[in-house]
């Protein structure tokens, strides 16, 4: 889809599937996506809601920033942006903290996130999101480094102030832009 290929980037038929911290087993019944941070509503949703709430369908190439990409991966999810309309994020919000089931972090900036194309992937080309791929529901921001976009997450929290997610903390970059190379931090 994309005009060029990033820099840096060599393109692999098939996802390298990544599980820092293991593979979660999920209780689909208990499963709950929690809004929170600097925001007016907290809001809750079960794995129901999310999928009674609107979708679009992206296909868009998948970069990890240790070199390798996959052509075009279709996704369908939630825009972030629903979330951040609906819960009413506070003006002073800067950051977006994930948090998943399998004990991974990661932040992105509320720019990135607001992003039209930002969402929460419930389908992946598809079919229902795998357990590997982060059933079920995981965040994809095509534009970011694969990183950024958490598997298994139930917690998204809105801050005025930057914290380091599990990659962040061992030197990778606050933003993860993939047109920039924002691969480390102190560029
Ligand atoms: N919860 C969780 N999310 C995660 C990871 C992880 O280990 N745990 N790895 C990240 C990394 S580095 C990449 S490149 C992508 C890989 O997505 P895939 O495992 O679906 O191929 O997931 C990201 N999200
Ligand atoms: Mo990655």
């Amino acid at each position: 889809m994309e005009a060029h290929n990033p820099p840096g980037q060599k393109y692999i038929p098939n996802f390298v599937i990544y599980t820092v911290l293991g593979r979660p087993k999920i209780d689909i019944q208990k499963y709950k996506l929690i809004i929170e941070g600097l925001v007016e509503n907290k809001l809750s949703f079960t794995y129901e809601d999310l999928n009674n709430l609107p979708t679009i369908r992206i296909t868009r190439d998948f970069h990890c920033v240790t070199g390798w990409s996959v052509k075009d991966v279709t996704w369908e999810g939630i825009p972030l942006k629903l979330f951040a309309d609906r819960s009413k994020i506070s003006e002073d919000v800067r950051w977006v903290y994930f948090v998943s089931i399998d004990g991974y972090t990661s932040v992105v900036s509320i720019k990135d996130f607001l992003t039209p194309d930002s969402i929460l992937a419930l389908k992946m080309n598809g079919s229902v999101l795998p357990l590997e791929h982060g059933y079920p529901a995981r965040i994809i921001i095509p534009h970011l480094y694969g990183w950024k976009g958490a598997k298994w997450v139930y917690r998204i929290i809105f801050m005025d102030k930057y914290k380091d997610g599990y990659w962040e903390a061992l030197g990778y970059n606050e933003r993860g832009r993939v047109s920039r190379e924002e691969r480390f931090k102190g560029l």
